[in-house]
């Protein structure tokens, strides 16, 4: 019996070493199916599955008080300021002492609302410690105008403490909107390199050394920076918790639904294996079950990862003040918006049409070799990876079609 592979959390963990982990488990489960050790391909594959869903995030997001940390927390969560759910923002809320914000639909994802160094009144090495800086996978420091000395100071704390951080300028809006007032001809692009450098050359000044500086505004998180925060995020994350951040992220353009898309792709043959594994057991009706509650809680975790579930719908038409039924009329995928039961998975199963499955194996057997497996545990593998595979194309192309209806009344 082989042993179940489990997935290393340290973040010094790279690419590389994720790769052969994954495949020294899939060459175990193959082995096992061969042996129809269906009970140890289940246990390995799950074991694998669990420990994924078990990787934690926590971001540190800190600056002076008013720069707009809660703001920003709210907004990476995708989520209104006047959620219950948010963080409380505005013009008297201080920020006090460190205030985690589990994510609302991924719970393995917290971000923590930390208060300034300046507020805390502890010299910056105090503060990491007084905050617990171990658990941090990064933190952000956040600041509405040039960044202080207090900032700094931070700054370089926590690269001494090894940890990641980057620098968001918020409420970019407003100087912008400043700068059109006050400049006798103003350029938009001019103006945000001006503000840009302007960033990076004070925190140089103060010693800080390549600072990484990025321009957001809260009710546009698609233009200026945040982009580019995002993939600078992702590229500097090891790749396990890569994919966890890249779930957590709001949809605000294309490339960040197709990053989504592909992290979920990546893990549909793992489901196929489960599938395949249940469907090797000799007991009529255990096969459909299995697929049946596997599905339920892998497209329920699609609609989550795209905020296409019903909640989060319901909240994106109360914060886009754009009517329910609007939202719905852009949904092509059965499951889009709504509670997923086994009814209704059953109901999108009896959808797939044979030939539609005889494609998969085509695709599926890239992943397994037929020779030696039951005939009914192939054909499990490849009806589950279509299935899966062909849902999570038309869940993308609804989350797209979302953001279109968003950016369309903006
Ligand atoms: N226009 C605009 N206003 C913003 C932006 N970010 C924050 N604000 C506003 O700035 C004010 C302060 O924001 P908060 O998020 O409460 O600031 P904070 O850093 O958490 O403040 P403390 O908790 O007091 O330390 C609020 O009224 C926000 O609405 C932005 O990008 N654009
Ligand atoms: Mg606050």
């Amino acid at each position: 019996m082989s042993s179940p592979t489990s997935v290393s959390t340290t973040s010094t963990e790279g690419t590389d070493l994720k790769m052969a982990e994954e495949s020294k488990m899939i060459e175990d489960i193959k082995k096992a199916m061969e042996n129809n050790d269906t009970d140890s391909a289940a246990s390995i594959t799950n074991k694998y599955l669990e420990d994924t869903k078990n990787i934690s995030m926590n971001i540190g997001i800190t600056g002076k008080s008013g720069a707009g940390k809660s703001t920003f927390v709210n907004a990476f969560m995708g989520i209104d300021c006047k959620d219950e759910r948010a963080a409380p923002t505005g013009v008297v809320e201080t920020t006090m002492k460190p205030e985690p914000y589990p994510h609302p639909r991924h719970q393995n994802v917290t971000l923590w609302d930390l208060p300034g160094v300046g507020t805390t009144k502890f010299p910056a090495d105090e503060y990491l410690r007084h905050v617990e800086f171990e658990k941090f996978d990064f933190f952000i420091i956040v600041s509405a105008d040039r960044f202080s000395e207090d900032d700094a100071k931070l700054a370089k704390e926590i690269k001494n403490m090894g940890k990641k951080l980057y620098f968001v300028r918020s409420k970019i809006d407003h100087s912008l909107e400043d700068a059109k007032r006050s400049q006798r001809e103003f350029e938009k692009e001019k103006t945000l390199q001006v503000i840009r450098n302007d960033c990076i050359q004070g925190l140089e000044k103060q010693g800080v050394t390549s600072p990484q500086v990025f321009l957001v505004s809260r009710d546009e998180l698609h233009l200026y920076d945040f982009p580019a925060l995002q993939d600078t995020m992702e590229r500097e994350l090891p790749q396990h918790k890569r994919d966890v951040l890249i779930l957590a992220l709001p949809n605000i353009c294309k490339s960040t639904i197709d990053k989504k898309k592909e992290v979920f792709r990546s893990r549909i043959k793992y489901f196929a294996l489960l599938s395949a594994s249940a469907a090797a057991v000799p007991i009529p009706g255990v096969s459909i079950a299995a697929d049946v509650a596997i599905l339920v809680g892998v497209l329920q975790e699609y609609l989550l990862g795209f905020g296409l579930d019903k909640t989060s719908l319901e909240k994106m038409s109360t914060t886009t003040k754009i009517p329910l039924e609007d939202l719905r009329a852009v949904l092509k995928c059965l499951c889009s918006g709504k509670n997923v039961t086994k009814e209704l998975v059953v109901l999108m199963l009896q959808s797939v049409s044979a030939v539609m499955v005889c494609k998969a194996a085509e695709e599926g057997s890239r992943w397994i070799p037929f020779l030696g497996i039951p005939i009914a545990a192939a054909l499990s593998y490849c009806s589950i990876y279509w299935f899966l595979s062909s849902t999570l194309n038309s869940l993308s192309v609804d989350a797209e079609n979302i953001l279109t209806k968003i950016w369309d009344i903006k």
